[in-house]
């Protein structure tokens, strides 16, 4: 059992107290996944989406060595602004702290610590997942072992098509990670409504999110994730052939510039948002501010059912 010193914000810590729904959110989509200065606005947007449905929300990230739940915005500010701020995975934590480092937190190292804090809900835009190529450079994000010990439900668009979709999605079921569609049985691929891969599952409401995760809690699952995949609506998705065309330029110029590891996801990521002048940046905000509206409307359903 982790064991994190975490400093809670004054609202998030009340939040938790009382019993009301929080919804944690990442900071490493503000610090590597969003350009400047939109990354500072959207964080912003993505608390105050949280709020509008009646959550708290509780960004996580670390600050000169410390953990904290429920960033303020100068904090904020800060993760989105400074340079040097490290992308802090799960085991990374330790060595940021007693290196008193800034860090933002990916989708494992948030859900680590949101579990730890008692946070159930999180929003994030798309998951880490298994890379194109992973068969030589063994290339699979830690969001997924993180999420086979973690019990969190995390609403995402899926994975971003720039990873191996059908291999992340076999991970997922090797690892015992739940995947249900949000009103779908197509697990969606970030930018796109539809990456191509059926699912399992599909629930249709957050009262049913909040009632899988109370049955789970019954069967005594207290380690693993649930994926809750809500895609956007086609008409929002990115042009398709856009998306091919970049995401085929990008993988080119991976290759060519030798990017490899933790350098590759932001590297993509911004390789799209030039590429496509903003278009895809766009898509990236909607599927944010989408998904926190859900997850705050899950964290409410799931507070109000009794005890
Ligand atoms: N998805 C996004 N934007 C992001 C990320 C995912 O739409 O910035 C980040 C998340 O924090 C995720 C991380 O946990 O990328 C995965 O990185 P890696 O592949 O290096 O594990
Ligand atoms: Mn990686």
């Amino acid at each position: 059992m982790t064991n994190f010193h975490i400093r809670y914000g004054t609202e998030v810590a009340d939040a938790l107290r009382d019993g009301r729904p929080v919804v944690a959110l990442e900071s490493t989509i503000v610090s590597h996944g969003l350009p400047r200065p939109d990354n500072l606005r959207v964080a912003r947007q993505i608390e105050q989406a949280v709020r509008e449905a009646g959550a708290v929300p509780a960004t996580i990230g670390m600050v000169g060595g410390e953990l904290v739940a429920g960033l303020d915005d100068a904090q904020l500010t800060r993760l989105a602004t400074v340079d040097g701020v490290s992308k802090l995975s799960v085991r990374d934590l330790a060595v940021a702290a007693a290196t008193g480092a800034d860090g933002a937190t990916t989708v494992a190292a948030t859900s680590a610590v949101a579990a730890a804090a008692g946070i159930g809900v999180f929003a994030t835009g798309g998951l880490g997942g298994v890379h194109r190529e992973a068969a030589q450079t063994f290339d699979e994000s830690a969001d997924l072992v993180t999420l086979a010990r973690t019990p969190i439900a995390v609403i995402c668009a899926g994975v971003k098509s720039i990873l191996d979709v059908g291999a992340t999605l076999e991970r997922l079921e090797t690892l015992g990670v739940g995947v249900v569609g949000y009103r779908t049985r197509r697990f969606p691929g970030f930018y796109l409504t539809d990456a191509g891969f059926d699912l399992d599952w599909s629930v249709d409401s957050p009262e049913q999110v909040a009632a899988v995760l109370a049955a789970r809690a019954e069967q005594g699952v207290h380690h693993g994730g649930l994926i809750v995949a809500n895609p956007l609506p086609v008409d929002e998705q990115l042009d398709p052939a856009l998306h091919d065309r970049t995401l085929a330029d990008g993988l080119a110029m991976l290759a060519r510039d030798g990017v490899t590891g933790k350098a590759v996801t932001p590297f993509l990521l911004a390789h799209f948002h030039s590429a496509t002048q903003g278009a895809s940046l766009a898509v990236n905000v909607r599927i944010i501010l989408r998904n926190a509206d859900l997850a705050a409307r899950i964290a409410v359903a799931a507070a109000r059912r009794p005890a």
